[in-house]
């Protein structure tokens, strides 16, 4: 790949995305968009079919950071089918308009969501978070301006316990909060009303991935007969999963569960450190996006709606 045109723009998001300085979907969409706008106004290109190659070879470097976060893909498919034109300004012009149109939508679509998602919720209701999603939040930031008072139980999510962020964030919003650490979970289920969890991506036949130990986390919720709600925009569905591609799970590196001096001790074993894992939609009671609640066997109608039957990747060469 010949990324020399690119923009330092280009790489430092790019930077970000993989080091998890810039992360949960949303954010990755939105600093995507950015970042095709980006090459699209500083480029030096001198004719529309140079411009649109280094677009799509922009897209195909942000696309290698991270495999599982299906927004980036969706981020780079929204601004490159509509970053057309038959001269450099008009493909800029169109991959200015494009990003600003995708960032709206996406403002717009959490607050959607959220209000969606603020309905399942009563007064009273206590809810288990796993790992930090904005979608979440943003459910759980609705029914507070509705009023409602909440309880959490936040789980801590190794390795990289996110779920401090979530912690924090749910506090500044007034709701009352137990950190526990993730093993701890099934003790306190009977006291849960709803698990509440975002995803990195939702598969054609209503599977979702999200951080490492969500599926275990549902198995035991199903079999307390507590709710699981996916918080979810419609950014999240993978249209790459209708032809029958499986989602890949991101494998990150082994100093988030091992540190040195504790490896020198240990020895020699593998560590394996999966960033996500699935959870089959049988354990999914429903699936909130801005367009609505789904039970999660419906998304492929929606997946079809939006992406098409078949969908052809605009980043790929002609
Ligand atoms: P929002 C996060 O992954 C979590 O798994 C979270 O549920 C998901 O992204 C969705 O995040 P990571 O990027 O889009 O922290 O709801 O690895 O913010």
């Amino acid at each position: 790949m010949d990324r020399g045109a690119l923009q330092p723009r280009v790489h430092d998001v790019a930077g970000a995305i993989e080091t998890m300085e810039t992360r949960g979907a949303a954010n990755i969409a939105t600093a995507t968009a950015d970042a095709l706008e980006t090459q699209a106004v500083e480029s030096d290109a001198e004719t529309a079919p140079e411009l649109l190659a280094e677009l799509r070879t922009a897209a195909r470097f942000l696309l290698s950071t991270r495999p599982t976060a299906v927004s980036l893909p969706n981020a780079c498919r929204y601004v490159l089918r509509r970053a057309t034109g038959d001269t450099v300004e008009a493909v800029r012009t169109n991959a200015v308009e494009s990003a600003a149109e995708f960032r709206a939508r996406l403002e717009t679509a959490q607050d959607d969501l959220g209000r969606v998602g603020a309905n399942r919720l009563r007064d009273g209701d206590t809810i288990m978070t796993h790992c930090h999603s904005t979608d979440v939040l943003a459910c759980v930031e609705a029914a507070v301006e509705d009023g409602k008072q909440l309880s959490a139980i936040v789980k801590e999510t190794r390795p990289r316990q996110q779920g401090h962020i979530t912690a924090r964030e749910l506090r500044e919003l007034g709701v009352d909060v137990t950190l526990v650490v993730d093993s701890a979970a099934r003790r306190y289920l009977d006291d849960v009303d709803h698990v509440l969890v975002g995803a990195d991506a939702i598969a054609a036949d209503g599977s979702v991935v999200n951080k490492v130990g969500t599926s275990g986390l549902a198995v035991v919720a199903r079999e307390r007969g507590t709710p699981i709600v996916v918080a979810a925009g419609t950014l999240k569905l993978d249209p790459a999963t209708m032809t029958g591609n499986a989602v890949e799970i991101e494998m990150r590196e082994e100093s988030e569960v091992l540190e040195e001096t504790d490896r020198e001790t240990i020895g020699d074993v593998t560590v394996e450190n999966p960033a996500f894992d699935v959870t089959p939609p049988r354990y999914i009671d429903a699936i909130v996006t801005e367009r609505g609640q789904f039970p999660p066997e419906s998304v492929v109608t929606l997946m079809r709606e939006l992406f098409g039957e078949g969908p052809t990747e605009p980043w790929q060469e002609p």
